[in-house]
């Protein structure tokens, strides 16, 4: 006779390991529901995997879905989504009482797969890795305390005399069947629990994450209005077309993010309000509804921070729609004492803008809704933002701006101002090189050196570029978009064997010539020149 276990308990055998294994998965990815609503609210494992299957799926493949499910395309996916994810828990669970921590790197895969698939996203931040890093740590040490559990019999209870005269001989296979049923029993009772605090959880999370998902549902079905007034075509000459070169207009997906949101606020737009506040005749509530059905203008303007230091990189160029605040400023007739405007956001940071900034006619500050044709991405201030030509973002570019206090710079600091940096913040005269990068080795002859240079809301008419110690030579400019944003220019060199240092200095439309002085970025923006080192080979 062979000393397996009956077909019946074999398979009991299996089921119990394949239960912790589904138990410790849907404890994980409940737990991690919760935690998205605190750190990420639209970064729950399960969303964030069947939005990024939706977005890597081949055409063909989104054909077929349709075609079988219709409109029922997405639950489809992810019903999908779960009877794989449940099938694999399973299956971690059984490889992981035979062949430990295989169960467990399986599981650990899952999350990896999770928290690449969050931060793929468009827009994302290293946060959104939060929830789906949870699930997993959760996952796998519930995995291993539920085997555990299985793996280390419960005493049997200390045996009532009574039962064993009736029942014999208490000794032998009937205690060990008992022990057996008593472990099996606390597993049980320990896997319901956790499928229950997991159930429990994803519940809550999801609960939390509703207004969240509302704000994104309303974000998507919106659709920019057409502009009243269009922005003239991007001219042929404005992008000179030299690999490696910043592109003239900057992506949305490429725009760098700048902003002390731990989490980025989720505003529905149709909750939107704002309210013009403080030193004015008439205080204005504007709604959303009523921002969109004004007529709204389009507009290039380049953006940047601050903090950028000489040849950095936090600088982007978009096409922004949006509607002039000079108007709405004019309908709350700001009182004669009045210098500034404070801007709040909905998440608190505020920002000081001169007010003459806001009203002057021939500066294009608007309060922008659209970014590059799209509704404007979350992370960059869905739904509304400041955008104002000539200043630095954190005096200017309120993004989730929902109040413009009309106040003197003498009575109130933004946020900034108050941890040491200026008050006002025009952008200064800079250039940058793009091309050759810092460090590279080059070939010996013609060469194309080229970058971009900026005085947004003042324009650039000269680029210029030196060579070590030599005379400046004179680049070509492409054609300016306008005078608020960037422009490309290039100069052919006849590099020579050696090590080489390139300088770029840049002159202004006003005839301002860039400063070589060297200035940190704190209080009021870096200058000095960006120099990059070659070899040419
Ligand atoms: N609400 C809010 N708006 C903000 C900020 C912020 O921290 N919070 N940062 C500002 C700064 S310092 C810059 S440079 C720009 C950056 O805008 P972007 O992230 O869209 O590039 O936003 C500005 N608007
Ligand atoms: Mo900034």
């Amino acid at each position: 006779m062979s000393d397996r276990p009956p077909a019946p308990r074999r398979l009991l055998g299996q089921a119990m390991p394949a239960v912790a294994g589904l138990a410790s998965v849907i404890l994980g990815l409940g737990v991690a529901e919760l935690v998205a609503a605190a750190v990420a609210p639209t970064a729950g494992p399960l969303l964030v995997v069947g939005s990024q299957l939706i977005d890597w799926a081949p055409a063909w493949a989104k054909q077929v879905a349709i075609a079988l499910f219709g409109t029922g395309d997405k639950a489809a996916l992810l019903t999908g989504v779960g009877v794989v994810l449940a099938l694999v828990s399973a299956g971690a669970g059984v490889l992981e009482r035979r062949r430990p921590p295989i169960g467990r790197l399986l599981i650990g895969a899952l999350g990896v797969f999770g928290a690449g698939a969050a931060i793929a996203r468009s827009g994302s931040s290293l946060l959104d890795v939060i929830p789906a890093a949870v699930a997993t740590v959760v996952a796998v040490l519930a995995l291993g305390f539920l085997l555990r559990r299985l793996a280390e019999p419960v005493p049997a209870r200390p045996v009532n005399p009574a039962t064993l005269r009736t029942a014999g001989a208490a000794s032998g296979p009937s205690t060990a069947d008992a022990a057996a049923r008593l472990t099996r029993r606390r597993f049980l009772g320990l896997s319901a629990g956790a499928v229950t605090i997991g159930a429990l959880s994803a519940l809550g999370g999801y609960a939390l994450q509703a207004g969240s998902r509302a704000a994104t549902a309303a974000r998507n079905a919106f659709r920019l209005p057409t502009p009243s007034v269009a922005a003239p075509a991007v001219p042929a000459g404005a992008e000179l077309a030299v690999a490696g070169l910043t592109p003239v207009v900057t992506p949305n997906a490429d725009f760098y993010r700048i902003d002390t949101a731990l989490q980025v606020p989720q505003l529905n737009p149709d909750d939107w309000q704002l309210k013009i506040t403080g030193l004015v005749e008439h205080p204005v509530t504007l709604g959303w509804a009523e921002l969109i059905a004004l007529p709204l203008e389009e507009s290039y303007t380049t953006l940047m921070c601050v903090s950028n230091e000489v040849g950095g990189d936090l600088i982007g160029t978009a096409k922004w729609l949006g509607y002039p605040i000079r108007h709405l400023l004019a309908r709350a007739a700001p009182t004669a004492s009045a210098d500034m405007v404070l801007s709040r956001s909905s998440d608190g940071f505020t920002a000081s803008t001169p007010l003459v900034a806001l009203l002057e006619a021939d500066r294009n500050a608007i309060l922008a809704i659209g970014m590059n044709d799209e509704p404007l991405p979350a992370e960059h201030g869905s739904p509304v933002r400041m955008v104002v030509p000539g200043l630095y973002g954190y005096v200017s570019a309120t993004k989730w701006v929902v109040e413009l206090e009309v106040t003197r710079f003498a009575d109130h600091a933004a946020y900034w101002t108050e941890r040491g940096w200026s008050d006002h913040g025009p952008i200064k005269l800079e250039s940058r090189i793009d091309v050759p990068r810092q460090g590279t080795i080059v070939s010996r002859g013609q060469l194309v050196v080229a970058g971009v240079a900026w005085h947004q809301h003042t324009g650039i008419s000269k680029v210029e570029v030196q060579v070590d110690d030599g005379p400046w030579n004179e680049a070509t400019l492409a054609t300016a978009i306008s005078v608020d944003t960037w422009v490309q220019w290039r100069w052919t060199w006849n590099a020579s064997s050696g090590t080489h240092k390139l300088r770029v200095r840049a002159t202004d439309a006003a005839g301002e010539v860039q400063t070589s002085q060297h200035a940190d970025v704190i209080p009021d923006g870096a200058t000095g020149y960006h120099e990059v080192d070659v070899q040419v080979a």
